[in-house]
This record gives structure tokens, sequence and C-alpha cells, in this order.
């Protein structure tokens, strides 16, 4: 399964493109016992969440969580699954994605990092991703640059769905750093109209 020329065209024209069905559900099952047992164990393990106040590296794999206290702690992130666990490999490898990413963004392409988002219920809090533009993320001096996103479960307003701003791709790019000049990683939406 590849891409139509019109999708392509609508992923020039929006910025976004959106395919069912690419991933087997019994690989999606695959991946979510694996998932299921990455988080047990963690869980078990009882570690002293280390203080996260310092540089986070983005290239290794490491938990990230939604408080520094290990009484509460919740799982937001797993950073680079890939680089631990085949299941996440493979997937980073998916021949059917990479001829997809190939057509849209053209030539040869190279993965840079993975990352598996947890999107905790309401209560537990953390999980919220504000506006952003994945650029600011992932700075490059070239800009073909293409984000994949999984989706694991079934997606709806309740469950925390990713939304997107049609054609903000082709407007300016926003500062994602605070008043005082700290990667937040968020627009302040109070000072700018976001399109
Ligand atoms: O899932 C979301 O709400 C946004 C995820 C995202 O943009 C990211 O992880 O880069």
């Amino acid at each position: 399964m590849s891409i139509t020329r019109s999708e392509s065209n609508f992923y020039k024209k929006n910025g976004y493109l959106v395919k069912d069905q690419l991933i087997s559900k019994k690989d999606i099952n695959k991946l979510n016992a694996l998932i299921n047992k990455i988080v047990t164990k963690e869980k078990n393990s009882r570690k002293k969440v280390k203080d996260q106040g310092g540089t986070q590296s983005y290239n290794n794999y490491h938990f990230v969580f939604n408080s520094n206290s290990s009484k509460n702690k919740e799982i937001l992130r797993l950073n680079n699954p890939q680089n631990n666990n085949k299941l996440f490999y493979d997937l980073s490898r998916n021949k059917k994605i990479i001829d997809i990413v190939k057509k849209l963004i053209g030539g040869t392409v190279r993965f840079h990092l993975g990352k598996l988002n947890f999107k905790l219920p309401n209560k537990k809090k953390g999980s919220l991703v504000e506006w952003h533009q994945d650029f600011a993320f992932y700075p490059h001096t070239n800009d073909d640059l293409i984000t994949v996103g999984i989706y694991l479960e079934d997606c709806y307003e309740k469950n925390g769905p990713l939304k997107v701003i049609k054609g903000s791709h082709t407007k300016e790019l926003f500062s994602h750093h605070s008043n005082d000049n700290y990667f937040v990683g968020k627009i302040n939406t109070k000072k700018i109209r976001l399109i």
C-alpha cells in the first residue's frame, strides 16, 4: 500500500495525511501486549524517579514521568522504544511506512528518533500535549522532515486525539521558549493568533 497522487497533493496542501489499516490488528495487539509488559515491569521496579530538571537526551531509551515523586508517578512517555525492543525496531523500519514517507518527502530517508506517548485519563493529569510545531522538536537546517504517528488504540475526543491546523506548515515558525528563554515545547497561545 502506498499513496496516490491525490493523497500526496492533500499532504502538500494540508501538512498531514491519515492512512487507515496500515498496520494489521494482529501486530497492533502484539505491540499493546509488549507495552503492558514494559509498563508492568517498570511499575514493579519501584525505582526512584530521577530528577527531571536537567537536560534530557532524545536519543536514548528512557521513561518520562509526570512527577518526580515516586508515589503517584505515571509514565507519560517512553523515548526510543526501538532501541530496546525488536517489535518497535521492526515498526520503525516498516516498509509500507518508509515507502509512503519517501513518496511524501522524496529521496532516501533516515530514522531520527522514536517515542511512545501515553495519554493519561484527565484525573491523572500531566499528559496534555499543548499546541506546538513538530519542527521545534527536531531543529534541522533542512525542513524535509516528517513525524509518523501510529495509533495503538482507536482515538476519540475523550482519549486525547491529535489535532492539527490545516495548512499551518506553510506559515511562520513560532517560538517554543518561555519568557526566560527555556525550551518549553509549546506555543504561547495567549501571545499569538494561531492562523
Ligand atoms: O499526540 C499528540 O497529541 C501530539 C503528539 C506529538 O505531536 C508528538 O509527540 O510529537
